[in-house]
C-alpha cells in the first residue's frame, strides 16, 4: 500500500518534470527562431544610459578569427611598424613603442621604420632602439616627397586657409599638417625604404594599445585574405573636405573601371548625419580612423588608387581644403576594394585621444571595456555601426 502510494507519487514527479522540460524548451525555441528582428538590428539596438556605445565589444573574450600563434622559427610576414614621426614627438613615441612591444611585438619581432621629414637626432635614434629587440630603421623623406607641389598657387592657399579657419578646422593655416596628410595619403607607399616592404601597420606617437594580441596579426591578414584593417571609424569634419567627394565622382566618371564590384559605395553615401552629407556634398564623412591601420602597401600601389591619388592632388585639396588621408584611404578603399577585404580589428584595444577601441576582455588591461570616448557628447561621432549595417551585414 505504502510502495504503491509511493510509485505513484514518483510517477507524477516525472510527468511534472517532464511537462516543466518541455515548456521550457518551447519557449527558447520560439524566441530563437520566431524573432522578427534581424541579428545586425539586435547588435545595434538604441543604446541605453551606462550601457557601452559600442555593444559588439562586450563580448570580446578570444581574438576573432583563426589565429596564428606565435611559433619560434615561425616565418614572419613581410612587414614593418611604421611611423611618421618627429623628434620633438620621442616622448610620447616611446610610451607607444612601450606599449606595441609589451602587447604585441616581444612576440613576433617585427622591424620598425621611422620617418621624418628631416633627419632623426642621435637621441632619438638610441632612446627609440633601446625599447625593442627588433631592427629599427630611421628614414629622411625625400624632398619632392614633402614639398607643396609646384601647382598649388600660395595666394590660394592664404584665402582658402581663412575660410578654414571660419569653418573651425584644426591645424587650418600649418602647413607641415597639409603636406603630412598629403604624403600619409599618396607618398608612403613610395617611400624608397618601403619599396620592398608589403604590410605596414601604422603608429602614432601618444597612442595607447591595451591588450594583449598573442597571434602574428600580418600573418593573420595574408592567410584570411584581407588588406586592410581598422580599429576606429568616425565622421570627419565635412568643412575640411568639401570637395573631396565631388572630386572622387570626377575621378571614377573617367575611370569606372576601377570600381570594385563588391564595393562599399552605400557605406560612403549613407545619410544618418544629412548635415554631413550637405556640407561633403554626398559623402557621409564616415572613415576608418586611419592613424591605426594595418594595410598591404599593394593596395595603394595599384593603379586605381595611385592614379586616384594623383587626380586628388592636381586638384589641390589637401591644401586648399584639409583632406586629411584618413577620408582619402576610406574613400578608395570603400571604392576599389573587395569591401569583404576589410577588416575590424575588434581585439586590439587602442586610444587615440579622444577615442577608444577597447574590447571587454580578459587580454586587456587599463582600459574601459565598451568605451569610445571620455567626452559624453564625442559619442555621436562614432559611426562604426554604419561600416557593419551597410558593409558586413551582407
Ligand atoms: N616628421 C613629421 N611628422 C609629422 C609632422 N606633422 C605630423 N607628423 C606625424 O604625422 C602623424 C599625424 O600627426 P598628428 O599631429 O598626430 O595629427 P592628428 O592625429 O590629425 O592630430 P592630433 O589629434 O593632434 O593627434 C603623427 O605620427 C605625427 O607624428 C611633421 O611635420 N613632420
Ligand atoms: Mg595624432
Amino acid at each position: 500500500m505504502v510502495s504503491g502510494q509511493r510509485r505513484k507519487r514518483e510517477l507524477l514527479s516525472v510527468i511534472a518534470l517532464t511537462l516543466i522540460c518541455t515548456v521550457f524548451g518551447l519557449y527558447y525555441y520560439a524566441r530563437s527562431n520566431g524573432s522578427s528582428v534581424s541579428e545586425a538590428e539586435q547588435v545595434f539596438k538604441p543604446f541605453k544610459a551606462g550601457q557601452s556605445m559600442n555593444p559588439l565589444l562586450d563580448e570580446v573574450h578570444e581574438p576573432v578569427g583563426t589565429l596564428t600563434r606565435a611559433e619560434d622559427g615561425r616565418q614572419r610576414a613581410n612587414a614593418t611598424l611604421l611611423s611618421l614621426v618627429r623628434n620633438s614627438e620621442l616622448r610620447g613615441l616611446i610610451g607607444t613603442m612601450r606599449d606595441i612591444e609589451r602587447t604585441f611585438n616581444s612576440k613576433f619581432n617585427y622591424p620598425w621604420t621611422f620617418i621624418n621629414d628631416e633627419p632623426f637626432t642621435e637621441e632619438f635614434r638610441q632612446r627609440t632602439q633601446a625599447i625593442t629587440n627588433a631592427e629599427c630603421r630611421y628614414e629622411v623623406i625625400p624632398k619632392e616627397q614633402w614639398d607643396t607641389p609646384a601647382w598649388i598657387d600660395p595666394d590660394l592657399v592664404e584665402v582658402s586657409g581663412n575660410i578654414l579657419v571660419e569653418d573651425r578646422i584644426s591645424y587650418a593655416k600649418m602647413q607641415s599638417y597639409h603636406r603630412m596628410c598629403r604624403w600619409n595619403s599618396g607618398m608612403f607607399y613610395k617611400h624608397p625604404a618601403l619599396q620592398k616592404v608589403k604590410w605596414y601597420w601604422r603608429v602614432e606617437p601618444s597612442t595607447r594599445y591595451y591588450c594583449s594580441i598573442d597571434y602574428d596579426v600580418f600573418k593573420y591578414m595574408e592567410d584570411n585574405d584581407k588588406t586592410y584593417g581598422y580599429v576606429i571609424n568616425i565622421y570627419d569634419s565635412p568643412q575640411s573636405i568639401r570637395t573631396l567627394w565631388p572630386t572622387t565622382l570626377e575621378f571614377i566618371a573617367e575611370h569606372p573601371e576601377y570600381v570594385h564590384p563588391n564595393n562599399a559605395m552605400a557605406w560612403l553615401t549613407e545619410n544618418s548625419r544629412p548635415n554631413h552629407n550637405v556640407l561633403a556634398n554626398g559623402y557621409s564623412t564616415c572613415h576608418f580612423w586611419s592613424n591605426f591601420e594595418i594595410g598591404d602597401m599593394d593596395f595603394f600601389r595599384s593603379k586605381a588608387y595611385d592614379s586616384y591619388f594623383d587626380y586628388l592632388d592636381q586638384a589641390g585639396g589637401f591644401f586648399y581644403e584639409r583632406w586629411g588621408d584618413a577620408p582619402v584611404h576610406s574613400i578608395a578603399l570603400g571604392l576599389f576594394l573587395d569591401k569583404s577585404k576589410i577588416h575590424w580589428f575588434k581585439d586590439i584595444g587602442y586610444l587615440h585621444q579622444p577615442y577608444y577601441n577597447c574590447p571587454a576582455s580578459p587580454k586587456c588591461r587599463g582600459c574601459e571595456a565598451g568605451k569610445f570616448t571620455d567626452a559624453g557628447y564625442l559619442n555621436r561621432e562614432n559611426c562604426i555601426d554604419k561600416f557593419f549595417k551597410y558593409v558586413h551585414a551582407d
